[in-house]
């Protein structure tokens, strides 16, 4: 269990999955964090590398951060394609999926890190002592101040897992992840929440047995519990996943499995669109789109220009299901 000596803290960390190489890009998204919100708050910084990080890395955003700052090594045998995976059949499909020009479709490493940040970055040895955590991403931008504790909302609220910006996957990267979700909920209808998200990623009303979508939440700005990943139900499904292989012989991202698990796991309304966030991961951002958030100074952003307005958002469907609009900006507590 992390003590932390400040009690109006959340047991929580910004994580930061990342190579030595990109420091600078590391340090631009702290800046913006830390200026934005975490110097008011100065929550710790964990940052997970597969290699070992340098002396200069760890000097640097050390000097950025205004928390405590951990360091820590992905174990060897997660960041390796599992037993079970027929490596000829896995290189065959990536040199197909490269000659369709899907992206990082011949990557072997883009397709470990998406298992990683799937499967095991929540049992870390270094956030195994965390209850939420913020993912942040090299080179994203927030445009907005965040003036109360996101993570103290999330828990007074049971939020379990958040998001900013909704979207299609795209297909060729995951042709049977639907199908094996779908063969998972049918073993284990145990696991599957009442009052789910499933119309988010099913039109039309037909559930489980509807075609997906493909929306799904954008994960490189994730705040969620770790413990909704450490569940029963996470594992479980996770270990499905990996076992039939879609890691490899396809490139299932990180995103549309969090974002599969928390539509069907949870129930819809321990999911949190943050309305109030304005944020960038190339190529797209998105702004608030309040009068409050722009006449008080508090965003510096287009507010038209936001990937909210684009056709390709999935957020009409997340405001048609959870009740909410793009006006409405919840209530989120003391502000300091
Ligand atoms: N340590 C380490 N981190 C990685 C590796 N590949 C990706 N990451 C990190 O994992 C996260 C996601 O990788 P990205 O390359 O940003 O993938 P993406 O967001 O889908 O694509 P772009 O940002 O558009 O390139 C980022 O925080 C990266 O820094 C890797 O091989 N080693
Ligand atoms: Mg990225």
């Amino acid at each position: 269990m992390y003590c932390d000596p400040d009690p109006k803290r959340e047991n929580a960390t910004l994580v930061m999955l990342v190579r030595n190489y990109e420091v600078d890009d590391a340090l631009a998204s702290m800046r913006q964090i830390e200026d934005r919100f975490n110097k008011r708050f100065r929550y710790p910084w964990v940052f997970l590398n597969d290699e070992e990080f340098t002396e200069d890395f760890k000097r640097l955003t050390t000097g950025m951060a205004s928390g405590d700052t951990y360091y820590g090594q992905v174990p060897a045998e997660e960041w390796t394609w599992p037993e079970h995976i027929d490596r000829e059949h896995a290189h065959e499909r990536m040199r197909q999926m490269e000659a369709d020009e899907v992206i990082y479709g011949g990557s072997l490493t883009y397709r470990h890190m998406c298992r990683y940040n799937s499967g095991f970055f929540f049992r870390h040895d270094l956030l195994n002592m965390f209850d939420f955590y913020w993912r942040v991403e090299p080179s994203v931008e927030f445009y907005c101040d965040m003036l109360y504790d996101p993570f103290k909302f999330m828990k007074d609220n049971g939020k379990k897992y958040s998001f900013v910006i909704a979207m299609p996957e795209y297909p060729l990267t995951i042709p049977t992840l639907w199908e094996t979700t779908q063969e998972f909920a049918r073993k284990y209808p145990q696991h599957i929440a009442p009052d789910n998200a499933v119309d988010f990623i099913v039109d039309g009303g037909r559930g489980l047995d509807g075609e997906f979508n493909s929306c799904h939440f954008w994960s490189n700005f994730e705040i969620g519990d770790l413990n909704f990943f450490r569940s029963e139900a996470y594992l479980k499904y996770f270990e499905f996943l990996d076992q039939a292989g879609g890691f490899y012989y396809e490139r299932w991202g990180d995103a549309p499995v969090h974002s599969l698990a928390a539509a069907l796991l949870l129930r819809k309304d321990e999911i949190h669109h943050f309305a109030d966030v304005g944020y960038k991961h190339s190529p797209w951002m998105r702004c608030p789109s309040d009068d409050e958030s722009h006449f008080s100074g508090r965003c510096l952003c287009n507010r038209h220009e936001s990937f909210d307005e684009h056709v390709y958002s999935c957020l009409p469907r997340w405001f048609k299901i959870s009740g909410r609009s793009a006006g409405s900006m919840p209530y989120h507590g003391d502000r300091y």
